[in-house]
């Protein structure tokens, strides 16, 4: 299929929606509003208004650091219509995070939650390209700032949609790599239809009447092309939780909306689990598929899932730099364990250090090649070429494919380790680890014995009816008995928790050293 010259992501996602007839239908549902099509079309054409009024241009850019509500798509398709760029923000950083990327992306305005405006006070006289703060779902009082109820009461809502290439940038998301600042990915409008109909449609099959629920939220690719992305494209309806999702927040949404699709990551699949509460009565009564993505499943955790609530765990792999998936299990011919097959608008290679292709059952990197791969890193050219190599997008995922073309995740080129002269994938061994029955989660890092050896040591949360007595001894034979002798845990320290990003992954660098 060749993509047109000129392609508006809104006239796709948005309009095209109202004028196939579900204007009335519900687009956005959180705990306090609903949007219908035709009101998003209606607020977005305002929110376009408003930033011309506001002398914002084609191909600036504005910073969305705001909670998942109705008033996401505004800010988001609004700005698009304009040819406005929007940078999409983690909620959960820190002022000095704020400040770096802030001023990477020369924002000239910046729309935040009202509860988020205490973390960036700070540091605003410091950010020279700002032009304006607009508070969403703020009160009127914070009269320092320009309230963007008020200003879309006053709105005009005719706007013609800016005339944009299929290849012009569309919005930003930051990619924060394990180390180094994170990178403005540039995003192109087409990106999301390209995720909606390979993956959305190919492999989830989503239609119009599904009613999706992401746990991720919109600023992370993952919520992003979920909600944003696929769902609009076959106007389904999306369901918001602007607060943190924990199994109590989820059950409740699941129970109360019962959304037919259902995306999370692996650690709240695993916490959900651990509630007593969490049963298919307490659940959606028409969930068809449940998606994993963000780090890898373990097998144990997609079964034990399956058998509790009835519903399939489809794990795929995903980026920021690819938008989305690129690579997944199939609903109906899920492996657990394994990140699933190449599907049908990707395509992927495995290659070793000298960029040779691997043979079957050997690890290498993943590389992959799709369309809704970002345009490069901003302002980065070493980084973006190292990455952006061509068609090829650099993962920095170890992967092994077996007989059976299915992928098995083996962990990040930077984690792995070698013991004994033989490779130890950290995650193969917390893999192990955590199929014990005593064991929650477990991160392995790689320490360097008395001898100045590198050997494994394990950082392992126990489950709450598990106790350390005498663990230690049996936890070691059978991770022997599991992966491999040389490669069990020379150390075990138990700890509450893990150190992990804002969207679930464990930051085992921190546990380095
Ligand atoms: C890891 C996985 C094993 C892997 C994402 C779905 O996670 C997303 O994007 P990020 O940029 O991180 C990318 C990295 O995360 N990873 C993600 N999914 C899996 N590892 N199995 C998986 N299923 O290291 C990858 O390189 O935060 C996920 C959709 C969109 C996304 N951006």
């Amino acid at each position: 299929m060749t993509k047109p010259r000129k392609y508006n992501a809104v006239s796709d996602l948005v309009d095209r929606n109202v004028s196939e007839g579900f204007g009335e239908k519900n687009a956005f549902v959180d705990p306090d509003q609903m949007m219908t099509y035709l009101d998003l079309q209606t607020n977005t054409r305002k929110f376009a208004n408003i930033l011309q009024n506001l002398d914002i241009k084609r191909e600036a850019r504005i910073a969305m650091l705001m909670f998942d509500t109705v008033n996401y798509p505004v800010v988001f398709f609004g700005a698009m219509r304009a040819g406005v760029i929007p940078v999409c923000i983690n909620t959960l950083l820190t002022t000095d995070q704020y400040e770096y990327m802030l001023q990477d992306s020369r924002v000239e305005a910046l729309l935040i939650s009202s509860a988020l405006l205490p973390v960036v006070k700070p540091i605003l006289a410091n950010l020279q390209t700002l032009k304006h703060v607009i508070v969403v779902d703020g009160e009127n009082e914070q009269s320092d700032f320009l309230n963007f109820e008020q200003l879309l009461d006053q709105a005009n809502a005719d706007f013609e949609n800016v005339d944009t290439n299929s290849d012009e940038t569309a919005f930003w998301l930051y990619s924060s790599g394990s180390t180094g600042d994170p990178k403005g990915t540039r995003h192109v409008h087409t990106s999301l239809a390209y995720v909606a109909d390979h993956y959305g449609k190919g492999i989830l099959d989503i239609k119009q009447n599904d009613v999706v629920f992401a746990a991720a939220k919109l600023f992370f690719a993952y919520g992003m092309g979920a909600g944003l992305g696929m769902a609009m494209s076959v106007g389904a309806t999306v369901i918001l939780l602007p607060g943190r999702p924990t199994p109590e927040s989820v059950l409740t949404t699941l129970k109360k909306h019962n959304p037919t699709l259902f995306f999370g990551v692996p650690t709240l699949y695993a916490a959900m689990l651990a509630d007593p509460e969490c049963q298919p009565q307490n659940s959606s009564n028409r969930l068809r598929l449940c998606i994993s993505a963000g780090e890898a499943l373990p097998a144990d955790l997609g079964q034990s899932w399956e058998q509790r609530m009835g519903v399939e765990v489809v794990d795929g792999i995903g980026s920021t730099e690819m938008l989305h998936i690129f690579l997944s299990n199939r609903p109906g011919a899920v492996r657990y364990g394994t990140s699933g097959q190449e599907f049908d608008g990707y395509k992927l290679r495995l290659i070793d250090e000298n960029g040779v292709e691997v043979e079957t059952g050997e690890i290498g990197e993943l590389l992959v090649s799709g369309d809704s791969a970002a345009e490069g890193y901003w302002n980065q050219r070493e980084k973006s070429r190292a990455t952006f190599a061509g068609i090829w997008t650099h993962t920095g995922d170890k992967y092994f494919r077996d007989e059976d073309d299915f992928y098995h995740y083996c962990g990040r080129t930077d984690d792995m380790f070698k013991v004994s002269g033989r490779w130890v994938s950290p995650f193969e061994v917390e893999q192990a680890l955590v199929s014990h029955s005593s064991v929650l989660e477990a991160a392995v890092v790689a320490k360097e014995d008395s001898d100045g050896l590198i050997k494994p040591k394990a950082f392992v949360v126990l489950t709450p009816s598990a106790s350390e007595e005498g663990l230690f001894d049996t936890l070691k034979d059978y991770v022997k008995s599991e992966v491999g002798a040389w490669k069990y845990p020379r150390w075990i320290e138990f700890v509450p928790d893990l150190p992990k990003t804002a969207t679930g992954k464990i930051q085992r660098y921190k546990l380095r050293g």
